[in-house]
């Protein structure tokens, strides 16, 4: 079994992305491709074969390849992403994710941003967010239907994405800003809460049996790790202004 990581370099226009509950602030665009390099590497480091695709100097969030697909264990969603600025981002994603699944796509009037979406099991779980609607939830269940998955449209209040309040640090253990999301629709799940200090501290990308995750969220950090998860921080300070995180940056998937 190997794992792939897909990423994509940063793009020399990173500064003109999308902005949805930040302020824009410069951006030190070299900054951030250095810190993109070490979040790369950590995924090499946890067992991934990273599939970097080149940078987009017209694209300015091509980085944060999570939202132009979702990748399951039998079929990739190509999204049709809710800025329409990100649109033309799904092609080289669609490109790369051919030779490994097969590939269903979602069509207008359906948006959906792939940071929406959070895998639990058979569940899929989508952020009714700014960037995803009802349309697309419908076109994912008809398609993801004939594999058994069940898919839920869930209210986020604040945030850009479903994974921006809640993601999964293990099979059965959530990290959760129930401000953002109301953590009573994952009942049943255990769940670790952020610290209350640290917005933003709800998006960890879990590898296996580690999680990568900001290096800004040193509160949260140490309640992850008094829980037993083992965490590996990145600085990914730049790609924060840009309103990025970790799992907005990669899709990673498991092929023979
Ligand atoms: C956007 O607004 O679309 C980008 N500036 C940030 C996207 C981050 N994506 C993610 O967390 N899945």
């Amino acid at each position: 079994m190997t794992r792939v990581a897909v990423t994509r370099g940063v793009s020399p226009a990173l500064e003109r992305c999308e902005l949805v509950h930040l302020a824009r602030r410069p951006i030190d665009v070299v900054a951030a491709g250095r810190q993109h390099r070490i979040y790369e590497e950590a995924l090499t480091a946890l067992g991934c074969r990273v599939e970097r695709l080149p940078a987009n100097a017209e694209l300015a969030d091509s980085v944060f390849v999570e939202d132009a697909a979702v990748v399951l264990d039998e079929v990739a969603v190509i999204t049709r992403p809710g800025a329409p600025s990100r649109r033309p981002e799904t092609v080289p994603i669609a490109r790369a994710l051919a030779p490994y699944r097969p590939l269903v796509h979602v069509e207008s009037p359906g948006t959906i941003d792939g940071g929406d979406v959070l895998r639990i099991g058979r569940t899929l779980y989508v952020g009714l967010s700014r960037r995803s609607n009802q349309a697309a939830i419908d076109q994912l269940a008809a398609a993801l239907a004939p594999y058994r998955y069940d898919v839920r449209g869930v209210a986020v209040n604040g945030c850009l994405h479903l994974k921006s309040a809640v993601t999964a640090i293990a099979d059965d253990t959530l990290l959760v800003d129930p401000e953002w999301v109301d953590p009573a629709v994952f009942s049943g799940i255990r769940s670790i809460a952020i610290d209350p200090a640290e917005r933003g501290a709800a998006n960890a990308l879990r590898i296996g049996e580690r999680v990568i995750y900001p290096a800004s969220f040193p509160a949260t950090q140490r309640r992850l790790e008094a829980a037993g998860v083992d965490v590996l921080p990145v600085d990914v300070s730049e790609l924060q202004k840009a309103e990025g995180a970790v799992t907005c940056c990669s899709l990673v998937f498991d092929i023979p």
